[in-house]
Protein backbone atom coordinates (compact mmCIF):
# COMPACT_ATOMS: atom_id res chain seq x y z
CA UNK A 1 0.00 0.00 0.00
CA UNK A 2 1.50 3.34 -1.14
CA UNK A 3 1.52 5.73 2.39
CA UNK A 4 1.75 8.65 -0.07
CA UNK A 5 -2.29 8.07 -0.17
CA UNK A 6 -3.20 6.75 2.92
CA UNK A 7 -6.13 8.87 4.18
CA UNK A 8 -5.36 10.86 7.65
CA UNK A 9 -8.62 11.98 8.80
CA UNK A 10 -8.69 15.64 10.43
CA UNK A 11 -12.08 16.76 10.49
CA UNK A 12 -15.91 14.61 10.85
CA UNK A 13 -17.49 13.46 8.01
CA UNK A 14 -20.04 15.70 6.56
CA UNK A 15 -23.48 14.41 6.87
CA UNK A 16 -24.55 14.62 3.05
CA UNK A 17 -23.71 16.81 -0.02
CA UNK A 18 -22.71 16.66 -3.73
CA UNK A 19 -19.51 17.18 -5.74
CA UNK A 20 -18.98 17.69 -9.20
CA UNK A 21 -16.42 17.30 -11.55
CA UNK A 22 -15.43 17.18 -15.28
CA UNK A 23 -12.49 15.44 -16.55
CA UNK A 24 -11.42 14.97 -20.73
CA UNK A 25 -10.38 12.10 -22.36
CA UNK A 26 -7.22 11.59 -23.51
CA UNK A 27 -5.02 10.38 -26.51
CA UNK A 28 -1.79 8.47 -26.11
CA UNK A 29 1.28 9.54 -28.41
CA UNK A 30 3.55 6.20 -27.29
CA UNK A 31 1.10 3.98 -25.87
CA UNK A 32 0.43 1.86 -22.80
CA UNK A 33 0.21 -1.48 -23.88
CA UNK A 34 0.88 -4.50 -21.36
CA UNK A 35 0.50 -4.41 -17.36
CA UNK A 36 1.20 -6.50 -14.55
CA UNK A 37 0.09 -6.79 -11.02
CA UNK A 38 -2.80 -4.08 -10.02
CA UNK A 39 -2.82 -1.37 -12.93
CA UNK A 40 1.12 -1.52 -13.21
CA UNK A 41 2.29 -0.43 -16.95
CA UNK A 42 5.09 -2.78 -18.25
CA UNK A 43 6.11 1.00 -19.89
CA UNK A 44 5.38 4.24 -19.30
CA UNK A 45 3.20 6.18 -21.83
CA UNK A 46 2.29 9.85 -23.23
CA UNK A 47 -0.74 11.14 -23.95
CA UNK A 48 -2.17 14.85 -25.32
CA UNK A 49 -5.44 15.79 -22.76
CA UNK A 50 -8.36 16.34 -24.86
CA UNK A 51 -10.75 19.20 -24.27
CA UNK A 52 -14.13 18.77 -25.68
CA UNK A 53 -14.63 14.91 -25.29
CA UNK A 54 -15.00 14.39 -21.95
CA UNK A 55 -17.10 13.17 -18.71
CA UNK A 56 -19.19 15.60 -16.24
CA UNK A 57 -19.63 13.53 -12.71
CA UNK A 58 -21.40 14.62 -9.70
CA UNK A 59 -21.44 12.29 -6.66
CA UNK A 60 -23.84 12.83 -4.60
CA UNK A 61 -23.78 11.77 -0.91
CA UNK A 62 -25.90 10.69 2.32
CA UNK A 63 -24.16 8.92 5.30
CA UNK A 64 -25.95 5.64 5.54
CA UNK A 65 -25.25 2.48 8.06
CA UNK A 66 -25.46 0.46 5.23
CA UNK A 67 -23.18 1.28 2.51
CA UNK A 68 -24.78 1.85 -1.51
CA UNK A 69 -24.13 2.47 -4.41
CA UNK A 70 -26.63 3.64 -7.32
CA UNK A 71 -25.50 4.84 -10.73
CA UNK A 72 -26.85 6.88 -13.45
CA UNK A 73 -26.01 7.66 -16.95
CA UNK A 74 -27.50 10.43 -18.54
CA UNK A 75 -30.39 10.36 -15.87
CA UNK A 76 -31.46 6.49 -16.64
CA UNK A 77 -30.09 4.34 -13.75
CA UNK A 78 -27.84 2.12 -15.34
CA UNK A 79 -27.33 -1.63 -13.02
CA UNK A 80 -24.68 -2.90 -15.45
CA UNK A 81 -22.41 -0.58 -14.84
CA UNK A 82 -22.77 -1.03 -10.83
CA UNK A 83 -20.15 -4.39 -10.78
CA UNK A 84 -17.70 -2.66 -12.52
CA UNK A 85 -17.63 0.38 -10.40
CA UNK A 86 -17.93 -1.32 -7.04
CA UNK A 87 -14.70 -3.57 -8.47
CA UNK A 88 -13.32 -0.24 -7.93
CA UNK A 89 -14.44 1.27 -4.92
CA UNK A 90 -13.25 -1.78 -3.18
CA UNK A 91 -9.55 -1.37 -4.89
CA UNK A 92 -9.76 2.20 -3.67
CA UNK A 93 -10.62 1.17 -0.02
CA UNK A 94 -7.11 1.04 1.77
CA UNK A 95 -6.90 4.78 0.62
CA UNK A 96 -10.32 6.15 0.49
CA UNK A 97 -12.23 4.43 3.68
CA UNK A 98 -14.63 7.25 3.77
CA UNK A 99 -16.64 6.56 1.13
CA UNK A 100 -18.41 3.45 2.56
CA UNK A 101 -19.78 5.65 4.82
CA UNK A 102 -22.21 6.70 2.65
CA UNK A 103 -25.22 5.85 0.05
CA UNK A 104 -23.56 7.23 -3.14
CA UNK A 105 -25.46 8.65 -6.15
CA UNK A 106 -23.04 8.62 -8.92
CA UNK A 107 -24.55 10.78 -11.80
CA UNK A 108 -22.57 10.60 -15.23
CA UNK A 109 -22.68 12.12 -19.00
CA UNK A 110 -20.47 12.31 -21.74
CA UNK A 111 -20.20 15.16 -24.14
CA UNK A 112 -19.25 12.69 -27.08
CA UNK A 113 -21.78 9.96 -28.48
CA UNK A 114 -22.53 7.04 -26.91
CA UNK A 115 -20.87 4.04 -28.33
CA UNK A 116 -18.53 6.28 -30.46
CA UNK A 117 -15.71 4.24 -30.00
CA UNK A 118 -14.07 6.22 -27.60
CA UNK A 119 -13.26 5.30 -24.45
CA UNK A 120 -15.36 6.43 -21.16
CA UNK A 121 -13.24 4.76 -18.92
CA UNK A 122 -10.33 7.16 -18.86
CA UNK A 123 -12.83 10.46 -18.67
CA UNK A 124 -15.29 8.65 -16.33
CA UNK A 125 -12.85 6.62 -13.67
CA UNK A 126 -10.70 10.53 -13.78
CA UNK A 127 -14.07 12.68 -12.89
CA UNK A 128 -15.51 10.29 -10.48
CA UNK A 129 -11.65 10.10 -8.63
CA UNK A 130 -11.73 13.93 -8.87
CA UNK A 131 -15.30 13.89 -6.74
CA UNK A 132 -14.06 11.54 -4.05
CA UNK A 133 -10.40 13.33 -3.41
CA UNK A 134 -12.51 16.75 -3.36
CA UNK A 135 -14.30 15.05 -0.63
CA UNK A 136 -10.76 13.96 1.12
CA UNK A 137 -9.48 17.37 0.37
CA UNK A 138 -12.61 18.87 2.91
CA UNK A 139 -12.10 16.40 5.69
CA UNK A 140 -8.04 16.58 5.64
CA UNK A 141 -5.62 19.35 5.13
CA UNK A 142 -3.27 17.79 1.56
CA UNK A 143 -2.59 20.70 -0.91
CA UNK A 144 -4.05 21.01 -4.38
CA UNK A 145 -0.74 19.38 -5.57
CA UNK A 146 -1.12 16.45 -3.77
CA UNK A 147 -5.13 15.87 -4.01
CA UNK A 148 -4.58 15.69 -8.25
CA UNK A 149 -1.85 13.24 -7.70
CA UNK A 150 -3.85 11.00 -5.37
CA UNK A 151 -6.75 11.84 -8.13
CA UNK A 152 -4.27 10.11 -10.80
CA UNK A 153 -3.05 7.56 -8.36
CA UNK A 154 -7.21 6.61 -7.85
CA UNK A 155 -7.95 6.53 -11.46
CA UNK A 156 -4.93 4.36 -12.00
CA UNK A 157 -7.08 2.16 -10.45
CA UNK A 158 -10.05 2.09 -12.11
CA UNK A 159 -8.32 2.45 -15.46
CA UNK A 160 -4.74 3.09 -16.69
CA UNK A 161 -5.32 5.52 -19.08
CA UNK A 162 -7.43 7.69 -16.49
CA UNK A 163 -4.47 8.61 -14.44
CA UNK A 164 -3.15 10.76 -17.14
CA UNK A 165 -6.59 12.58 -17.45
CA UNK A 166 -5.85 14.43 -14.30
CA UNK A 167 -3.25 16.37 -15.65
CA UNK A 168 -3.23 19.34 -18.77
CA UNK A 169 -2.03 20.16 -21.69
CA UNK A 170 -0.36 16.55 -21.49
CA UNK A 171 0.70 13.73 -19.26
CA UNK A 172 3.13 10.75 -18.69
CA UNK A 173 2.31 8.31 -16.75
CA UNK A 174 4.72 4.73 -15.71
CA UNK A 175 8.58 5.12 -14.74
CA UNK A 176 11.35 5.92 -17.47
CA UNK A 177 14.87 6.21 -16.12
CA UNK A 178 15.61 9.65 -18.08
CA UNK A 179 12.19 11.13 -16.80
CA UNK A 180 11.81 13.11 -13.37
CA UNK A 181 9.44 12.10 -10.70
CA UNK A 182 8.25 9.62 -13.80
CA UNK A 183 6.41 6.68 -11.59
CA UNK A 184 3.92 3.82 -12.17
CA UNK A 185 1.54 4.48 -9.35
CA UNK A 186 0.03 7.92 -10.97
CA UNK A 187 0.88 10.09 -13.91
CA UNK A 188 2.43 13.84 -13.93
CA UNK A 189 2.18 16.81 -15.62
CA UNK A 190 3.77 17.29 -19.01
CA UNK A 191 4.35 21.27 -19.67
CA UNK A 192 7.40 21.84 -21.08
CA UNK A 193 6.67 21.77 -25.12
CA UNK A 194 6.97 23.87 -27.89
CA UNK A 195 3.65 26.76 -28.39
CA UNK A 196 3.00 24.39 -31.74
CA UNK A 197 1.81 21.84 -28.83
CA UNK A 198 -0.34 24.24 -26.88
CA UNK A 199 -3.01 24.26 -28.81
CA UNK A 200 -2.49 21.02 -31.34
CA UNK A 201 -5.77 19.72 -33.24
CA UNK A 202 -7.54 16.41 -32.62
CA UNK A 203 -9.89 15.12 -34.89
CA UNK A 204 -11.36 12.05 -34.21
CA UNK A 205 -12.71 10.10 -37.18
CA UNK A 206 -15.55 7.57 -36.48
CA UNK A 207 -14.91 4.95 -39.06
CA UNK A 208 -16.97 2.16 -36.60
CA UNK A 209 -18.81 2.65 -33.45
CA UNK A 210 -19.63 -0.72 -32.85
CA UNK A 211 -18.55 -2.55 -29.83
CA UNK A 212 -14.88 -3.91 -29.76
CA UNK A 213 -14.59 -7.42 -30.65
CA UNK A 214 -11.79 -7.82 -27.96
CA UNK A 215 -11.66 -5.06 -25.41
CA UNK A 216 -8.44 -3.51 -23.84
CA UNK A 217 -8.53 -5.36 -20.91
CA UNK A 218 -8.03 -8.72 -22.81
CA UNK A 219 -5.07 -6.61 -25.20
CA UNK A 220 -3.11 -5.80 -21.96
CA UNK A 221 -3.19 -9.56 -21.08
CA UNK A 222 -2.19 -10.79 -24.44
CA UNK A 223 1.17 -9.14 -24.18
CA UNK A 224 1.91 -11.38 -21.35
CA UNK A 225 3.85 -14.16 -23.08
CA UNK A 226 3.84 -12.00 -26.28
CA UNK A 227 6.79 -12.70 -27.98
CA UNK A 228 7.87 -8.99 -29.12
CA UNK A 229 6.75 -8.41 -25.76
CA UNK A 230 10.15 -7.21 -24.31
CA UNK A 231 11.31 -5.32 -27.56
CA UNK A 232 8.01 -3.60 -27.79
CA UNK A 233 8.81 -2.40 -23.97
CA UNK A 234 12.11 -0.76 -24.54
CA UNK A 235 11.26 0.65 -27.70
CA UNK A 236 8.32 2.29 -26.03
CA UNK A 237 10.62 3.95 -23.47
CA UNK A 238 13.22 4.76 -26.11
CA UNK A 239 10.23 6.90 -27.88
CA UNK A 240 9.23 8.38 -25.28
CA UNK A 241 12.79 9.50 -24.68
CA UNK A 242 12.89 10.90 -28.16
CA UNK A 243 9.53 12.42 -28.12
CA UNK A 244 10.17 14.64 -25.39
CA UNK A 245 12.65 16.10 -27.34
CA UNK A 246 10.49 16.44 -30.14
CA UNK A 247 7.93 18.27 -28.16
CA UNK A 248 10.07 20.87 -26.70
CA UNK A 249 12.15 21.48 -29.94
CA UNK A 250 9.07 21.58 -32.25
CA UNK A 251 10.28 18.77 -34.70
CA UNK A 252 6.82 18.20 -36.53
CA UNK A 253 8.86 16.13 -38.46
CA UNK A 254 10.00 13.45 -36.16
CA UNK A 255 6.52 14.06 -34.11
CA UNK A 256 4.95 12.84 -37.31
CA UNK A 257 7.22 9.51 -37.89
CA UNK A 258 6.96 8.83 -33.79
CA UNK A 259 3.52 9.01 -33.40
CA UNK A 260 2.38 7.18 -36.53
CA UNK A 261 5.27 4.18 -35.54
CA UNK A 262 3.38 4.14 -31.98
CA UNK A 263 -0.03 3.43 -33.74
CA UNK A 264 0.83 1.07 -36.09
CA UNK A 265 3.29 -0.78 -33.52
CA UNK A 266 0.06 -0.79 -31.11
CA UNK A 267 -1.78 -2.62 -33.77
CA UNK A 268 1.08 -4.49 -35.08
CA UNK A 269 1.04 -5.83 -31.35
CA UNK A 270 -2.73 -6.85 -31.58
CA UNK A 271 -1.92 -8.82 -35.07
CA UNK A 272 0.83 -10.55 -33.47
CA UNK A 273 -0.81 -11.79 -30.29
CA UNK A 274 -2.20 -15.29 -29.68
CA UNK A 275 -4.95 -15.09 -29.95
CA UNK A 276 -4.37 -12.49 -32.78
CA UNK A 277 -6.86 -9.85 -33.88
CA UNK A 278 -7.42 -6.88 -35.93
CA UNK A 279 -9.15 -4.05 -34.42
CA UNK A 280 -8.42 -1.65 -37.60
CA UNK A 281 -11.46 -1.42 -40.41
CA UNK A 282 -10.69 -1.37 -44.42
CA UNK A 283 -11.72 2.60 -43.45
CA UNK A 284 -9.26 3.05 -40.84
CA UNK A 285 -6.68 1.92 -43.51
CA UNK A 286 -8.25 3.99 -46.25
CA UNK A 287 -7.86 7.29 -44.06
CA UNK A 288 -4.21 6.32 -43.20
CA UNK A 289 -3.44 6.15 -47.12
CA UNK A 290 -5.30 9.06 -47.58
CA UNK A 291 -3.50 10.87 -44.90
CA UNK A 292 0.05 9.88 -46.40
CA UNK A 293 -0.89 10.82 -50.23
CA UNK A 294 -2.39 14.42 -48.37
CA UNK A 295 0.97 14.94 -46.63
CA UNK A 296 3.19 13.97 -49.71
CA UNK A 297 1.03 16.42 -52.11
CA UNK A 298 0.62 19.55 -49.47
CA UNK A 299 3.23 19.54 -47.22
CA UNK A 300 0.40 19.49 -44.60
CA UNK A 301 2.23 18.16 -41.16
CA UNK A 302 -1.01 16.12 -40.42
CA UNK A 303 -0.11 12.67 -38.69
CA UNK A 304 -2.54 10.09 -37.58
CA UNK A 305 -2.82 8.32 -34.12
CA UNK A 306 -5.16 4.74 -33.51
CA UNK A 307 -6.72 3.68 -30.03
CA UNK A 308 -7.56 0.65 -29.62
CA UNK A 309 -9.76 0.86 -32.05
CA UNK A 310 -10.56 1.57 -35.50
CA UNK A 311 -10.66 5.32 -35.44
CA UNK A 312 -8.40 7.71 -36.75
CA UNK A 313 -7.26 10.19 -34.44
CA UNK A 314 -5.86 13.29 -36.80
CA UNK A 315 -3.12 15.19 -35.49
CA UNK A 316 -2.14 19.03 -36.94
CA UNK A 317 -1.17 22.51 -35.67
CA UNK A 318 -3.98 24.47 -35.36
CA UNK A 319 -2.73 27.20 -37.78
CA UNK A 320 -3.54 24.22 -40.38
CA UNK A 321 -6.81 23.30 -39.20
CA UNK A 322 -8.99 24.99 -42.13
CA UNK A 323 -7.25 22.63 -44.76
CA UNK A 324 -7.30 19.65 -42.87
CA UNK A 325 -11.23 19.71 -42.33
CA UNK A 326 -11.32 21.16 -46.24
CA UNK A 327 -9.24 17.68 -46.51
CA UNK A 328 -12.05 15.65 -44.45
CA UNK A 329 -14.81 16.78 -46.02
CA UNK A 330 -13.75 16.50 -49.30
CA UNK A 331 -12.05 12.97 -48.76
CA UNK A 332 -12.47 11.32 -45.81
CA UNK A 333 -15.98 11.71 -44.02
CA UNK A 334 -16.97 8.80 -46.46
CA UNK A 335 -15.07 6.63 -44.09
CA UNK A 336 -16.85 7.69 -41.68
CA UNK A 337 -19.82 5.93 -40.14
CA UNK A 338 -22.48 8.29 -40.67
CA UNK A 339 -19.98 10.91 -41.73
CA UNK A 340 -18.94 11.39 -38.40
CA UNK A 341 -16.07 13.27 -36.72
CA UNK A 342 -15.55 14.89 -33.83
CA UNK A 343 -13.68 18.23 -33.36
CA UNK A 344 -11.29 18.34 -30.05
CA UNK A 345 -7.93 20.28 -29.32
CA UNK A 346 -5.29 20.00 -26.33
CA UNK A 347 -6.91 20.69 -23.29
CA UNK A 348 -6.14 21.54 -19.70
CA UNK A 349 -7.49 18.45 -17.11
CA UNK A 350 -9.62 17.57 -14.83
CA UNK A 351 -11.82 20.30 -12.66
CA UNK A 352 -14.04 20.49 -9.71
CA UNK A 353 -17.22 22.29 -11.29
CA UNK A 354 -19.20 22.84 -7.52
CA UNK A 355 -19.00 21.28 -4.12
CA UNK A 356 -21.84 21.50 -1.50
CA UNK A 357 -21.58 19.79 1.66
CA UNK A 358 -24.08 19.51 4.50
C1 LIG B 1 -3.28 4.15 -24.14
N1 LIG B 1 -4.87 2.28 -24.53
O1 LIG B 1 -2.12 4.41 -23.80
C2 LIG B 1 -3.54 2.77 -24.73
C3 LIG B 1 -3.34 2.78 -26.20
C4 LIG B 1 -5.48 1.85 -25.73
C5 LIG B 1 -4.44 1.92 -26.76
O2 LIG B 1 -4.82 2.56 -22.35
O3 LIG B 1 -7.30 -2.16 -18.49
O4 LIG B 1 -8.69 1.29 -20.88
O5 LIG B 1 -8.51 -0.04 -17.99
O6 LIG B 1 -6.04 -0.20 -17.56
O7 LIG B 1 -6.50 2.22 -20.00
C6 LIG B 1 -6.66 1.39 -23.14
O8 LIG B 1 -6.55 0.66 -22.00
O9 LIG B 1 -6.93 -0.23 -19.90
C7 LIG B 1 -5.40 2.11 -23.32
P1 LIG B 1 -7.19 -0.67 -18.41
P2 LIG B 1 -7.24 1.11 -20.64
O10 LIG B 1 -4.21 5.00 -24.07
Amino acid sequence: MSNLFKYQAKNSLPNSGKITAQSPSNIALVKYWGKKDIQIPTNPSISFTLENCHTKTSLEFKKSSDFKVNLFVEGNEKPSFIPKIEQFLNRIKPYCPYIFEYELNINTQNTFPHSSGIASSASGFSALSMCIVQLEKSLTDFDERLKLQKASFLSRLGSGSASRSIYGPMAIWGNNNQINDSNDQYAISHNDIHPVFKDYQDTILLVDKGAKQVSSSVGHQLMHNHPYASQRFSQANNHIEKMIKILKKGDLEEFISITELEALTLHAMMMTSNPYFILMKEGTLSIINKIWEFRNASNTPLSFTLDAGANVHLLYPSSYKQNVLDFIESELVVFCENQQYICDVVGQGAKILKEIYA
